[in-house]
C-alpha cells in the first residue's frame, strides 16, 4: 500500500496555507501538483543542460537530445507503445487531438462521411472533430449515455455505419468518473474497419494503461494531469497511422529536406509531427514524473484511489440534500455533484475560504451539464497525495455551506 505521508513529503506546495487554512488540493483533474523529482529535473535542464535538441553539434545539444529521447523511451515504455516512432510530443491532448482531427481528416475524410464521438467528451475531444467536419462536409454523430453516465453501448451497432471514418472515446470522463471499456469499444469498431482515438487524459494518472492491449489506433494526454510540467503532452499514434497521414504543422525539425519549388520532404516519425523547437525542457520533466509514478506503482495508486472514491462516496451520500452527478459502476477517483438548491459557484466559494480547492463549472463538458439540465457541478477529484481527513474535511464544510444558505434545500 501506498505510503501517503511520505508521498506527501515529496509535494513542496502541499504544506502550504490558503486563506490562512492548511490546503486540501481536491483539483487533481483540472491539474496535479508536482513533486520535487519533476521540479528538479526541470530546473537542472534549465540550469545545466539546456540547449536546443536535434540541432548542434556541441555537447550540450547533445545531451539534452538524449534527455529529451529519453524522456520519449520512458513515455513509450509507460504505455506500452512498440517503438518510440509511435510517441509523438506535443503541447498537450489538446494538441495532440487537433493534430489527429486536422490530419486524419485530410488524409481519409470526404464529404457525406461520419465521425463518432460520445456525448461525455471534454470540448477538446469535440470541438476539433466539429471543425474538421465543418471543412470536409462530414456528419458528427454521437453516443449516448445514460444517467447513471454509462455510455448506452446497445445503440453502438446502429450508429457505427459503413460511413464512419474514426471513432473518438474518452477513457475515464472528467466529469462524470467514468471509466469506459475503451478495449471492448475498439474491437467492436475495428470489427467494422474503424480506427478509434481514445482520449486518455483522466485515465494516465489512475490505472495502467497499455495501448497494445487496448490495440487502439491513438491515444492522448497531457503531461500536467499526471504530476508533469504544463505544455507538454503526448500524440500516440500506430505507425503505419503515423506514416500516411500528412503533418498538422510546418516548420523546422519536421523535415527532411526544403526545396522552393515544392518539393519539400518530412522527416521521419515522430519528428514528421514536431514542428519547431518543442518543450523539451516540459519532455523531461514529463520523463521525471514516468519514473516517479512507476516507483510508487500505479497498481497501488489505483488500489489507493478507489479507497478515496469509495469514502468520498459513503461521506458525501449521508448529506441527504447532495445529488452525485455520474454513478456508474466502474469510475475513477471523482465525484461531481450538487447541494440541492445551492449554486456551484457558491460552495466552491466557500469551500475556497475553508482552504480546499475543488473545480466548480462546466468542466468543459458542457453537453454533460446539458443531459442532466443543470448549469454545472462541484467537482472533487483525488490523487496518490489526497487523504480520508481531507475528505472528512470536505463533508464539514459543506455541511457549513448548507448552514450559510440554509433554506434554499
Ligand atoms: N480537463 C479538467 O478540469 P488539456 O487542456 O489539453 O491539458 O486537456 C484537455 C482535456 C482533454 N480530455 C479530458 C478528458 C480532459 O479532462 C481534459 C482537461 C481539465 O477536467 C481542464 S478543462
Amino acid at each position: 500500500m501506498l505510503n501517503v505521508s511520505k508521498i506527501r513529503e515529496d509535494f513542496p506546495i502541499l504544506t502550504r496555507e490558503v486563506n490562512k487554512r492548511q490546503l486540501a488540493y481536491l483539483d487533481n483533474g483540472a491539474t496535479t501538483q508536482k513533486p520535487r523529482a519533476v521540479l528538479d529535473a526541470v530546473n537542472q535542464m534549465s540550469t545545466l543542460w539546456n540547449a536546443n535538441i536535434h540541432r548542434g553539434v556541441h555537447y550540450l545539444s547533445q545531451q539534452s537530445t538524449d534527455m529529451y529521447e529519453g524522456a520519449r523511451e520512458a513515455v513509450r515504455s509507460f504505455i506500452n507503445a512498440s517503438s518510440t516512432r509511435e510517441i509523438v510530443f506535443t503541447a498537450g491532448a489538446t494538441a495532440s487531438i487537433n493534430t489527429v482531427a486536422f490530419s486524419f481528416g485530410e488524409r481519409y475524410v470526404n464529404a457525406g462521411d461520419e465521425v463518432l464521438i460520445t456525448e461525455m467528451e471534454h470540448h477538446a475531444n469535440i470541438v476539433p472533430w466539429q471543425l474538421m467536419c465543418q471543412r470536409k462536409g462530414a456528419v458528427l454523430k454521437y453516443i449516448p449515455f445514460d444517467d447513471s453516465g454509462e455510455l448506452q453501448l446497445e445503440m453502438l451497432d446502429e450508429l457505427l455505419t459503413e460511413k464512419t471514418r474514426i471513432l473518438c472515446i474518452v477513457q475515464v470522463s472528467n466529469s462524470l468518473g467514468t471509466i469506459n471499456p475503451v478495449k471492448e469499444l475498439t474491437k467492436r469498431a475495428h470489427e467494422k474497419g474503424v480506427p478509434v482515438l481514445v482520449d486518455g487524459s483522466q485515465a494516465v494518472p489512475h490505472m495502467e494503461v497499455d495501448v497494445q492491449d487496448i490495440d487502439c489506433d491513438f491515444y492522448v494526454f497531457s503531461g500536467h494531469k499526471l504530476y508533469a510540467p504544463t505544455g507538454i503532452g503526448v500524440l500516440y499514434g500506430k505507425e503505419k497511422y503515423l506514416e500516411e497521414l500528412p503533418p498538422y504543422q510546418g516548420g523546422g525539425d519536421m523535415i527532411a529536406h526544403v526545396r522552393l519549388d515544392g518539393g519539400t520532404t518530412w522527416a521521419e516519425l515522430p519528428l514528421k509531427f514536431e514542428a519547431g523547437t518543442t518543450n523539451y525542457i516540459g519532455a523531461v520533466g514529463l520523463g521525471a514524473a514516468i519514473r516517479y509514478i512507476e516507483e510508487i506503482g500505479l497498481k497501488s495508486i489505483e488500489a489507493y484511489e478507489k479507497e478515496l472514491l469509495l469514502y468520498a462516496n459513503q461521506r458525501l451520500s449521508t448529506i441527504g440534500s447532495l445529488t452525485i452527478y455520474g454513478n456508474a459502476p466502474h469510475k475513477a477517483a471523482i465525484v461531481s455533484f450538487l447541494l440541492n438548491g445551492i449554486h456551484q459557484l457558491d460552495t466552491g466559494m466557500v469551500l475556497d475560504k475553508l482552504g480546499i480547492a475543488v473545480r466548480t463549472g462546466t468542466h468543459c463538458t458542457e453537453p454533460v451539464m446539458a443531459h442532466f439540465g443543470i448549469e454545472g457541478t462541484v467537482r472533487a477529484s483525488f490523487a496518490m497525495y489526497n487523504t480520508k481527513e481531507e475528505i472528512d474535511r470536505l463533508y464539514e464544510a459543506l455541511i457549513v455551506v448548507q448552514q450559510m444558505f440554509g433554506g434554499a434545500y
